[in-house]
């Protein structure tokens, strides 16, 4: 068997997996249904419900007359429209991140981040007092030494694997590994532990959480303790002498297709080869087809099986099209190393659009009627994403358990100003300008300001919107009174500007007065809500102009769901709708499932 790979532990990396997310989204909104069974369903699925649900026997995934069956009294949602998720999402992300210095959080999905703590535990670490560790006081602001918390700096917060460690045989920094990660890893534990009562206190959500040194590490060990919990994978990481990695430890037990990065064309040629390779006449590299690969294997049974390293994995997974390090790559994934960063999302989506296709849409009066609609839907996205939960208020005791009545709701402020509005549509049959072809045509405008104001309600928005400036735009574009046939209306917003000049962007500023409870504090806040937008979103005079788009096909188009940040997923193969990859299983039995 070849060496372990080598390791680098420096980084602290915290992983949120939101408890049961679809199902806490409509317990947020209605927080009677908590103490009901409550399953989230999309066609005859259950794609999620909360534990009272999961207590009384219902599971992810689970067909709905099963779940009637087995819990009648179970409360059913339905979760087919995604925009509250992606919502809930938006505000538990820009929630988090504004705690962690460089705002270094990444998202994948909808209810799950990375959050790469590293700054912020290696400050504090250098801030222990070691002669009063139980009275350790954690800095979440470099410039504001009074902002942070209090904690107890001789036990780790929350569960550990192994769970039964006596600490003081710990290593806490002997040469083989990064000097103190066993403190590195107890300091991170704490602000996991803070991050978690901030987020039920302020937002309504528990999160179950993995504190560890990489993604991959993070995400699995988090996984160990559900829900409303957090696990923290203890050093050693590296084997010394007469001790066992705790990293090989944990990682052994899991089946193979479990380890984050590997995806399962992988784990099927490295099935197919130990499948072979325990066969008595084995003695080939088997093809993955000739064997059975549908069978299962932990990581002990890859790491042990004979002459496995690097260079078998190579000549089992390589081939065309593979990277030229694969088997490192891979070798390194099976022991725990990942070097994978976190990749912090973009601020703002530069543009934010909404559109939708039409059977039939010829007269003026159903033309208003979509636009009233999709403008709405587009404000309610320019709300979700191009504002942030303001946190210049109390965030209440340092672990507040969330009681009944719902979350504590902070104020809001606009992050970015889109000064330009754009209509764009498309005609059934392309028709022809100037001898080419058309297929979309767009007028854009100076987006008015009104339109940032958080006192009105969307709907009055959407109406005035209409009324004052796309009407006229569609004119414009369509200036016969009738007789066309509209395919599609697109509206968006564009052309954004940064609109939080007092926005802080690193080392933790954004809490700076976090603690700070007076009230002339919170009137500022809110006084900048009702600013925003307006004294700085005075539309710049952008010539307007019909923009007639020749290009080949919709390709060039942004899809409407493409910029928010997620990573997007593939189109389905059978109704074409953009499906993110956590939910592909679920989509795939959507269409399974008769109506
Ligand atoms: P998960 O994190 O798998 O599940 P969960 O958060 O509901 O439950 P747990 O407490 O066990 O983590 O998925 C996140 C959300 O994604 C889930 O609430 C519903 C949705 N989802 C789908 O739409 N399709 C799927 O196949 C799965 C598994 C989840
Ligand atoms: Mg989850």
């Amino acid at each position: 068997m070849a060496a372990a790979p080598s390791r680098d532990d420096r980084r602290i990396i915290l992983h949120f997996d939101y408890d049961c997310f679809y199902a806490a989204v409509f317990e947020v909104e209605q927080p009677a249904l908590k103490s009901l069974p409550l399953a989230v369903q999309q066609k005859q699925i259950v794609v999620t419900c909360n534990y009272e649900a999961r207590r009384r026997g219902l599971r992810k995934l689970q067909l709905i007359k099963e779940a009637k069956q087995i819990c009648p009294d179970v409360v059913i949602v339905l979760g087919e429209d995604l925009t509250r998720f992606r919502d809930a999402s938006k505000r538990l992300f820009h929630f988090l991140r504004s705690f962690v210095w460089a705002q270094r959080v990444e998202r994948l999905g909808f209810d799950e981040l990375f959050l790469d703590v590293t700054e912020m535990v290696d400050y504090n670490v250098d801030l222990l007092n070691r002669h009063d560790l139980e009275h350790s006081f954690f800095h979440l602001d470099r410039q504001e030494p009074t902002v942070g918390f209090d904690y107890n700096a001789t036990q780790v917060h929350g569960s550990t694997y192994p769970a039964d460690l006596d600490p003081t045989g710990l290593n806490r920094g002997s040469k083989e590994e990064v000097p103190g990660l066993y403190t590195r890893l107890l300091v991170a534990s704490h602000l996991a532990g803070f991050l978690r009562g901030q987020l039920e206190f302020h937002m309504g959500y528990t999160a179950t959480v993995g504190i560890s040194t990489s993604k991959l590490l993070a995400k699995l060990i988090g996984n160990t303790h559900k829900p409303n919990n957090q696990t923290t994978l203890l050093p050693p990481y590296a084997a010394e002498s007469g001790v066992e990695s705790h990293v090989v430890a944990f990682l052994d037990a899991h089946e193979i297709r479990k380890i984050p990065g590997l995806g399962s064309k992988l784990t099927r040629k490295i099935i197919a080869y130990l499948t072979k390779a325990s066969a008595p006449s084995g003695s080939e590299l088997p093809s993955e087809s000739a064997s059975d690969a549908n069978g299962t294997k932990t990581v002990r049974d890859v790491r042990l099986c004979a002459g496995m390293g690097p260079a078998l994995l190579d000549r089992i997974l390589g081939g065309p099209g593979a990277p030229k390090d694969i088997g490192a790559r891979v070798w390194g994934l099976l022991h725990g190393v990942d070097p994978a960063p976190v990749i912090p999302a973009g601020d703002v989506p530069t543009q934010i659009s909404i559109e939708d296709t039409y059977g039939r849409l010829d007269t003026l009066e159903l033309v208003r009627r979509k636009l009233i609609a999709l403008t709405a839907s587009l404000l309610r996205r320019m709300r979700t994403d191009l504002t942030e939960q303001d946190l210049e208020v109390d965030p209440g005791p340092d672990r507040p358990v969330h009681t009944s009545g719902g979350p504590q709701q902070l104020p809001v402020r606009w992050l970015a100003h889109p000064r330009t509005l754009r209509l764009s549509t498309r005609l059934r049959h392309a028709g022809t300008e100037g001898g080419r072809l058309v297929h979309r045509t767009s007028r854009s405008e100076p987006l008015p300001s009104y339109v940032f104001s958080l006192d009105e309600s969307i709907d009055a928005l959407a109406e005035r919107l209409v009324h004052d400036s796309l009407l006229s735009m569609f004119r414009k574009l369509h200036p016969e009174k009738s007789g066309w046939d509209l395919q599609l209306l697109n509206v968006a917003v564009t052309n954004m500007v940064d609109g939080a000049g007092d926005r802080k962007h690193s080392s933790g500023r954004d809490i700076g007065k976090m603690f700070q409870t007076q009230s002339s504090v919170i009137k500022e806040a809110t006084a900048l809500v009702k600013d925003a937008g307006l004294p700085g979103a005075s539309p710049e005079t952008e010539g307007s102009r019909n923009i007639v788009d020749s290009a080949p096909g919709d390709e060039t188009w942004e899809d409407s769901d493409g910029d928010d940040g997620i990573p997007c997923g593939m189109n389905c193969d059978i109704c074409g709708a953009l499906i993110p990859q956590f939910a592909r299983e679920a989509h795939a039995l959507y269409h399974a499932v008769p109506e």
